[in-house]
Formats: structure tokens, sequence, C-alpha cells
């Protein structure tokens, strides 16, 4: 999973880059995802190795306004590939830091206005190409066409393409072109301590109709008190935490958000060797999810034991689980829940 962090200058995406990935000098880098669940495991099993599941970032320059279109473009060819954007919005007051929208609402729809004309371009650049080939299309271009012309229909009037309804046949033709606004988005408003405690700033309105329009997921984040939280030991934070009226710092909160907004779920393997979470897709059958752990994994795939973590939670010892009959078997069509602890059993 990789996701694109995106927004004006100034905005703080470095700060909430860092702030995920550590302090590296390099633009992508991979955000450990914290998880009480792990770590209860962790302490149950006390096993040589604690693998949490990760995210990979990557940090981009700002985009303004003055930028010519050529360096736009250039900047946002680095997330071409992401599977979902992070958009960060610039909301915190700070005279020693730059702005460049005087509104936050107008920083959002600068924001927003990007991608739809960057998703149009590519969507008339390429029907362009296919109705200007000098020979007959094959069938797989045609549908290509077809599904273009859909986008650019939507695009038009301003629909993000994720709004369209496409079947899969169309998505998969659709797949090479990257247009952002086919992924998901997940926008970060970055206040300063005030407005975050008063939950409201200028432009509030604006981002909300734009967030609402086009399904994005929001997060209310300040970067400077994450940045202090994460200076503090466990117990400190907790104080730091609860006088915010919070239970859980804003980067956990993001990771929450993230994997809500992008279908996500983890599942759990457990032993002395290692504890760890996988991330899969809701929705992944048992042996798509073996195959996580090894591809021999899956193609060898003959059944799934399966405890829930609430009851590991509860009982604490595998023996007793089974005793009580709590552990269940799968096959590979059955589906994974959040928080299965799975054993899948396999020959090779
Ligand atoms: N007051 C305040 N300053 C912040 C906050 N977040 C970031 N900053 C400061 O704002 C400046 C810019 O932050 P960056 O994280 O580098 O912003 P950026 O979006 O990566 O900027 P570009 O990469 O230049 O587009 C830095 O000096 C940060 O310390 C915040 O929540 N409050
Ligand atoms: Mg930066």
């Amino acid at each position: 999973m990789k996701i694109g962090i995106y927004g004006a200058p100034y905005s703080g995406k470095t700060t909430i880059f860092k702030l995920l990935v550590g302090e590296i000098n390099d633009p992508i880098g991979v955000a450990k995802i914290r998880d009480k669940r792990v770590d209860f495991l962790s302490k149950l099993y006390d096993p040589k190795k604690t693998t949490y599941a990760t995210i990979e970032f990557v940090d981009i320059p700002g985009s303004s306004p003055d930028l010519p279109r050529k360096e736009k473009n250039q900047i946002l060819g680095k997330i071409q590939n992401v599977d979902a954007l992070l958009w960060v919005v610039r909301a915190f007051e700070d005279e020693a830091v730059p702005r460049y929208f005087d509104d936050v609402g107008r920083e959002i729809e600068y924001l927003h206005d990007e991608l739809l004309i960057r998703d149009l371009d590519i969507a008339e650049t390429n029907i362009d190409k296919l109705k200007n080939a000098k020979r007959k299309l094959t069938r797989e271009e045609e549908h290509q066409l077809q599904a273009l012309e859909k986008c650019e229909d939507a695009l038009n009037e301003e629909k993000f393409v994720k709004l369209i309804e496409l079947s899969d046949e169309e998505k998969r033709t659709l797949s090479s072109f990257g247009f952002f606004t086919m992924k998901e988005s997940i926008v970060a408003i970055n206040l300063d301590e005030e407005s975050f405690r008063n939950k409201s700033y200028g432009g509030k309105e604006k981002v909300k109709k734009i967030v609402d329009n086009n399904s994005l997921a929001m997060i209310d984040m300040c970067g400077k008190l994450e940045m202090e939280i994460n200076e503090l030991e466990e117990d400190e934070r907790s104080e730091f935490l609860s006088d915010l009226g919070l239970t859980e710092s804003g980067i956990d909160r993001l990771a929450k958000v993230v994997y809500s907004a992008l279908g996500l779920i983890s599942f759990f393997t457990v032993g002395e060797d290692e504890v760890r979470a996988w991330t899969i897709r809701k929705g992944t059958n048992f042996k798509k999810a073996a195959g996580k752990i090894h591809t021999d994994i899956e193609r060898g795939f003959i059944r799934a034991e399966v405890v829930k973590f609430s009851d590991m939670e509860e009982i604490g010892s595998m023996k007793e689980i089974k005793s009580k009959g709590l552990l269940k078997l799968e096959g590979k069509d059955s589906i994974v829940e959040d928080g299965d602890i799975v054993n899948v059993r396999f020959n090779v």
C-alpha cells in the first residue's frame, strides 16, 4: 500500500511525512502502523520478532498556482502510481511560515481543481490518440475509448472518476492511466493548536462541501502538536492527549482513517518466532490472504485455523481457546475478518 502526500507549499506535508516515517532524508518512507492488538499478542507470545503492518508514504514538493503547468505535472508525476492520496491542507496560522492562499477554502479548492484538470488532460489526450489512430482500433482499444469518454464527461462536470459507476472491465482498461481522481483521497486539515482545540477555522464550510461532494475521507490534525507528542514518553503522551480530549495521537488516528477509507483490515500470525500484522483489503478470502505470507502457502493451502483477537484478549491462552472450541477451521473461500489470528495449514 502506497500513499502520496499532496498539497500546496508550506502546508506541513514534510512535517507529517516525517512524523509518519521518521527522520529520513528520502521522499519515500515506510510508516509502522501502531496497533495495540499487536502489542498485546507480542506480550503474550514473547516472540523473537514483532512486525507491525506498514504503509509506504511518498512526500512531494508543494503545488502552487504560480508554477507552470509542466512543473505542476512533474510534481504530480512523482505520485502517479500510488494507491491513494493524502492531501495536507494548510490551516495553521504562523507568520513565520509563508502562505499561498489567504483562505483554507481557496486552498482546498485549488487542490481539488488541479486533480480534475490533470485527469481531464489525460482523458482528452488519450481520446485524441485513439480517435486519430490511422487504423482500425482493437476491441480492447474500443472499450478503452468508451471508458475514457465516460471519464471525460464526468470530469467536465467536475465529478471525480471514482464516483462514476464503472464495471470491473472498465476499471481494468482505465488502470494504466493513473487517474488521480480515481484514487481514494484522505484530506488532512493541518490546524494550529487554537483552531484544533476549538474545532473551528475559516473556510471550514468549503472544505466540508468538497469533502462531501467527492466522498473524501477527512481528519483534523495539528502537525506542531504531533511533533511535541512524538517527543514524549508513553505515559506523558496519554496525559498530554487526554488534556486535548483525545485518546490517540493524530498519526494513530490518521492510520485508522487510512485503513477505513481504503477498506483495509489486519489479520495476525502468532508464534514464538514472530508475531506479525498483515494488511489486506476487506473481502479477501483466506487462500488469497495466505498468499500475502508466502506464495507457496497460498498454492498449498489446505485450511486456516482461526481465532478471534477478542477471544484471545479475553482468554489469553491458545490451549484454553481450543478447549472451549473457539478455534474455527476455515476453507479457502471464507472471508478473513479484521483481527483474525490465522494459522494456515498447507502442503508444498
Ligand atoms: N505553526 C506551525 N508550523 C508548522 C506546522 N506544520 C508545519 N509547520 C512549519 O511549517 C514549515 C513548512 O512545513 P513543511 O512540513 O516543510 O511543509 P511542506 O508542505 O513540506 O512544504 P513544501 O515541501 O515546501 O511544499 C516548517 O517550518 C514547519 O516547521 C503546524 O502545524 N504549525
Ligand atoms: Mg516538503
